[in-house]
Parts: C-alpha cells; structure tokens; sequence
C-alpha cells in the first residue's frame, strides 16, 4: 500500500473522504519551535522522512503564525516577503501540498509570520510546517487528533511532528514502510523550573541543509552505527531524568547527544562539492568551554546544538544569575508548556 493511500484510509476512518475539497475559504494555525534534547539525525525513508531514530523535544515560546486562503495561484509570502516560484522553499511547500492533498488541489496563498529569523539555524522549518499542517486543518475542517496531524507535519519536514505539541515530545521513529507509526506524542510532565537560553552565535544561513547533511552522513560517516545504536538507551535515560525532574541527568544527557551527533556529521566523508561538513564555529567551541568550565564546578548546565554554530542552554531558573553573568546576550525563555499549562493552579479546575 502506497502511502497516499494510507494516508486516505487514515483519514477515511475518521470518516472524511480524501480527497474531498475544503470547507472554508480561509485557515489560520500556529505551532512553536521546538528544541530536540535526543537528536534526529538520519532517515529510514528520505521521501517520507522516516527516521533512523527515535528523539525527543522542548517546545520554545517563539511561533509559527499561517493563514491559508484559496487563491488563483499559489503564493508563499514569508515575513512580508514574498517566495519566488523559483526558490526551492516554494517548490518545497508545494510539492509538499501537492503529495497530501492530491493533483486536484485548490490554488493556494500561504501566509507566515515567524518569532524569529529564518534559516539561521534559530527557526526551523518544523514550526513552520507544523502551522500550516494547523492552518489546512482549519481550511478544511478535518479536525484531526494531534496524532494525525504530527503525521502530515512529519512527511512534510521530519522535526516538525515534534511542533505539533507543547512541552516534552517524543517522535516515535516507528518500523513501518507507509510511516503511519512514525507520529509524536506529548509527555505528561512539565518542569516549571526548567528554563533555556538562546545564544546566538552567527547570524548567517547555514552552509548545508540539514536535510541533505543528514543522508550524507548517514552514507558516509564511519560513526553512524554507534550513533543508531545510542538512541534506544538514550532515549529511555532522557525520558527518566524528565520523569524524576533531574538536572543534572537532563543536561548531561542533552550535552552528551549534541556532541556526538556533531561528531558524527564532523566525521562523514567531504559532500560533493569538497566541502567538509562541521556546524560549528570557532566561537562556538569556546562558548561550550565556558559551559564544561561551570560544570567542572558542579554546575547542573547543559546546552544543545542543532544543525548550526547557535547554542542552545538549559538550567534551572534558580542558575538564571549565573547565566546572565556567564552569557550576558543569552535570551532566556520558559519553555512552552501549552496555554493551560499558563494558568495559575488556584484558578485551573483540578
Ligand atoms: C532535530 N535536526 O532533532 C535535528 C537535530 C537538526 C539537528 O530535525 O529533512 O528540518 O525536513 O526531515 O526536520 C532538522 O531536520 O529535516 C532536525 P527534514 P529537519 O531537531
């Protein structure tokens, strides 16, 4: 069974018939970034963006806001710029639509608004994809479960079936060829002393995309089997130290993950053009020396880092000082626990 097909059973036994066309005129969604502690890198299936492991995220309070209208044309205007037809971006997303929704699709005009920069390495595509995925359901009025949704979200860019949900999220890799197990869910738990910050170390696009970097490395780095054979444990560790509420757990383990993926893309084979992969800047290794220092010193601080020079910290609110004095242009953030996760206990029901 093609996965368009299963796609359509999918939704058949929610009983809407795929592909039937949309109910309303104009759509709106917004998802929010999410930071993953135990990486994804590398895929089963590139096409369905099937992954090789299993990961696990924080979603961040910096958003993805789209609207979707029916349009003669397609159109994809990003921060009040519009995407030339002939950028890959826009083929992208159409491409992307055209996979979901069937050739018979309406024209449409995608507008969105990003918290923060695109394509620096601070915001993904996953909140990106993951508000649209919000913004067709509204459009169409399938009213989808989450589940659903972090499937369509996956196919159109792996990291954003993570953006479907507030706060801790697993991404399932799943085992199946159509990918229909491979979807993410919400944990539980929330950690209101659990704080991150932003330091942003470059602000230009990154060299390589990640997607292109991760089948690369998958190919050619002589590392890439230690790094499949981690996951399973790191992934129940990581799930335990957000279980237990341990810091020091959280960040070692975060810590640990980034840096061997870094050192798995730093170890594959130079891409085609003689490039040698590494995300990396100079700056960034001696940032991340001021983090080992603090944790020399019995500091519970952690960082990630995706695929670019940025670093991304992790400690507890009551380290905020140390923070502010080590990194003085870090962004602190709560992380994203939902909006009912905002409302103060006394005033919630339970
Ligand atoms: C992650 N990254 O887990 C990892 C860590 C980058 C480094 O997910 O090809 O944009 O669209 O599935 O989701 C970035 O990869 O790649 C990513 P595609 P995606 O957050």
């Amino acid at each position: 069974m093609t996965t368009t097909h299963a796609l359509h059973q999918l939704f058949a036994t929610r009983g809407y018939d795929m592909p039937a066309p949309p109910i309303n005129n104009q759509g709106e969604g917004s998802a929010p970034i999410n930071w993953a502690l135990v990486k994804y890198w590398g895929k089963r299936n590139p096409e369905l963006n099937l992954p090789a492991v299993s990961s696990l995220s924080l979603a961040v309070p910096l958003f993805t806001r789209t609207s979707l209208k029916i349009s003669r044309e397609d159109c994809f205007i990003l921060d009040d710029v519009e995407i030339l037809r002939s950028r890959t971006a826009h083929k992208r997303i159409f491409a992307y639509l055209d996979f979901i929704l069937g050739p018979g699709r309406p024209g449409l005009s995608i507008i969105s608004y990003n918290d923060v920069e695109t394509s620096t390495g601070l915001a993904s595509s996953a909140s990106g994809v993951a508000a649209l995925v919000r913004a067709l359901d509204s459009l169409y009025g399938w009213r989808m479960e989450s589940k659903v949704l972090s499937i369509l979200a996956r196919i159109g860019s792996g990291s954003a079936c993570r953006s479907i949900y507030p706060g801790f999220v697993i991404w399932h890799k799943g085992e199946r060829a159509d990918g229909m197990d491979s979807y993410a869910s919400q944990m539980s738990e929330t950690w209101p002393g659990l704080r991150v910050g932003l330091l942003k170390i470059s602000s230009d696009p990154k060299p390589v995309s990640s997607t292109h970097a991760m089948i690369h490395s998958a190919k050619t780095s002589p590392l890439y089997q230690k790094w499949l054979a981690q996951n399973s444990s790191t992934m129940s560790q990581m799930k335990t130290s957000i279980e237990h509420q341990s810091m020091r757990s959280l960040t070692t383990l975060a810590l640990e993950n980034a840096l061997f993926m870094h050192e798995v893309i730093r170890a594959s084979e130079p891409l085609e053009n003689g490039l040698e992969l590494d995300y990396f800047l100079e700056k960034t290794w001696q940032e991340l020396e001021k983090i080992r220092s603090l944790r020399r010193q019995g500091k519970e601080i952690g960082a990630t880092m995706d695929a670019g020079p940025q670093i991304k910290l992790l400690f507890d609110k009551n380290d905020g000082d140390i923070i502010r004095d080590t990194f003085p242009k870090a962004r602190i953030l709560e992380p994203y626990f939902g909006e009912s996760a905002r409302v103060p206990k006394r005033l919630s029901k339970s």
